[in-house]
Parts: C-alpha cells; structure tokens; sequence
C-alpha cells in the first residue's frame, strides 16, 4: 500500500492525547493556515490543548480567517505538547527552523498533506495528491472520525480548498470538492463574504505592484514561455509584505498559448524565490523544481537559488526550455 496511516488510528491519536501542537509551511498561504485552524479548532470543541505555530505568521491578507489571531510565530522554549500535527507541507525542512524547535519536545508527528512531493516524514503521515486541498482531507478526516465541523473550521476548510483551487476551478478540483463545498454552505456558511474577503481585498500596493512586473513581462518567440522579475528594489519602493506576491503568477499563467510561467523574486537574503506554473498535463514542472532542489506538484512549483536573479533566471528558463522540448 502507500504507507498512509488510516484515519482511524489518527483518531486513535487524537483519543489517546490531550495536547498539540498544530504548524504548517513556511510562507503559509490559505491552506496552510485554513488547515491548521480546522483541524485545531475541531480538537479544541474536543476539549483539547491546542497551539498553532507558523514560522512567518499569519500573512494580513488572511487575518480574516475565524480564529486567525491564535496563530503566533515561534517563541524560543520547546512547546511541552503531546502531538504535532505538520499540515498541507511537503518537506520537514519547510515547517522552519524555529517551530522545528517549538515541536521537538512532542511525543510523535503526524505529517497530512497532498503535495505529491512529500517525503512522508514524522512518525505517521496521510498523503493524498488527488485532494486538490490539504482542507479537504481535513474535511474528510472529520467525516470519517464523525467529528462535528465547526463553524471556524467549516469556514477555514472552504476557504483552504477555495485558494488551492483558484476558486474551485483548477483540475483537480472534483465532485467531492463540490458536494464538500455544497455540504459547508448547507452548514450556514456566508459565501458572499467569504469570497469578498479572499479574493475582493487587494491593497493599493498590490495593484501597482501588478504594474511593476508587467513592465518585465518577457514572452519566448514561440509564445509558450511566459516570465516576470521582481527586484528588492521595487519590493522596497513599494512596501511590499512577504505573501503580496502570492498568486500573481496567475495573471501571466492565464495568456493565450503560454504552457509555462515563470516568476523570479529577490529575496531579502541575497537568494531568488522562483515560482512555476504549468498549463499542460504533459508538462510536469515539479520535475524541473526537484532538480534545482525545489518541489511542489505538476502544474505548480517552487524553487530557491542563489542570486543574482539574471543568473537564476537564466539556468530556469533553459531548464524549463528543455522540458518543452523532450515532451513536444
Ligand atoms: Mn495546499
């Protein structure tokens, strides 16, 4: 079999403990922090102990999430907790250094996730690359287990699996993610609001921001090639926060006969974060990732490099090149 640990010894776990410890990804985006807010706020109506750690915080563009404001960022002691549970991450190394060390006095980790590239560390882990959404394992965690939904985690679970999603229309997004969405509504879910406060909420900074990197926009001669460049000088002109440049990758993702994006951005400690996105099932561009050390899923990956960006560029761009060319 695959190895993933049943949902019922999860909740054999979950009996057994009193305290966790709930963390995340590095960077955290809707379903990192919509997961761990579900599944903790579930155990918490339990009666349990729970804390919520992210080594970034709670990005301000989800600080709209039910119960946003018990995530904290890692303080020095490790947490004396019973159970960490490592959610929607695909490596160790990513959950960060510093909760790393919050985590390490726990009895166990149990590591749910549906990156395709997880390494399946701590002691027990629940993979699954065909949920578009770390959430909607968690919805389907608490379906199994009969674990009452909340209200904060019927609305974290929507909103983690509607950001993954690119609102409920990316591949990948199935009938189940439906009949989940269609059952958290029937629940009393505000979708009007929801969806206003995900998608409707843009700062000042982000639409000139928006304007900034189209003025790098590059496209290859045969038009399946897109890419864009943020400098850390723009990022200090304009004020940026760390997660402003989230899903703007999409707005050059979406032209007409590109197959693959490409976004490069300075980071602040001298290296290039790059994001990819592919258009084509035959285009799996979490295979360029890994080989630059990087990971993420077919249709959507990461890589860090050393700067500078031209050079970072450069070396993606031809491997990314070459992929299109071994598969057309
Ligand atoms: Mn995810």
């Amino acid at each position: 079999m695959n190895g993933n640990t049943s949902f019922e010894k999860i909740g054999e776990i979950i009996a057994e403990n009193d305290s966790f410890l709930m963390i995340s990804h590095v960077s955290p985006d809707g379903d990192a922090i919509g997961s761990i807010l579900a599944l903790g706020h579930v155990l918490e109506s339990m009666g349990k102990r729970v804390h919520y750690r992210n080594e970034d915080g709670v990005p301000s563009s989800l600080e709209f999430l039910p119960h946003a404001e018990v995530v904290e960022q890692p303080s020095e002691e490790p947490l004396d907790v019973d159970v960490v549970f490592a959610l929607d991450c695909a490596t160790q190394p990513r959950l960060g250094e510093k909760v790393l060390h919050q985590a390490s006095s726990a009895k166990l980790m149990v590591n749910i996730d549906h990156h395709k590239t997880n390494t399946r560390y701590g002691d027990f882990y629940f993979i699954d690359d065909s949920s578009p959404a770390t959430g909607q394992i968690i919805y389907n965690l608490c379906q199994t287990l009969d674990y009452k939904i909340t209200d904060i985690a019927r609305d974290n679970i929507y909103v983690a699996t509607s950001t993954d999603t690119g609102s409920f229309r990316y591949r990948g997004t199935t009938e189940h993610t439906y009949k989940m969405a269609a059952d958290l509504v029937s629940k009393g879910l505000d979708v009007a609001k929801l969806n206003e406060d995900t998608y409707e909420k843009s700062p000042l900074r982000k639409v000139k921001l928006l304007g900034e990197m189209l003025s790098t926009l590059n496209v290859s001669d045969d038009g399946r090639v897109a890419d864009w460049c943020l400098s850390q000088s723009v990022k200090d002109e304009l004020k940026l926060l760390p997660d402003d440049t989230e899903d703007m990758i999409n707005t050059i993702r979406a032209i007409e006969g590109v197959l693959v994006a490409c976004s490069f951005e300075d980071l602040p400690s001298g290296q290039v974060r790059i994001s990819l996105r592919s258009k084509s099932d035959d285009l799996d561009v979490s295979a360029v990732a890994q080989n630059f050390g990087g990971g993420g899923h077919a249709r959507a990956a990461g890589i860090r490099l050393d700067g500078p960006l031209a050079d970072a560029r450069e070396k993606v761009i031809s491997a990314v090149n070459e992929l299109i060319e071994n598969v057309f």
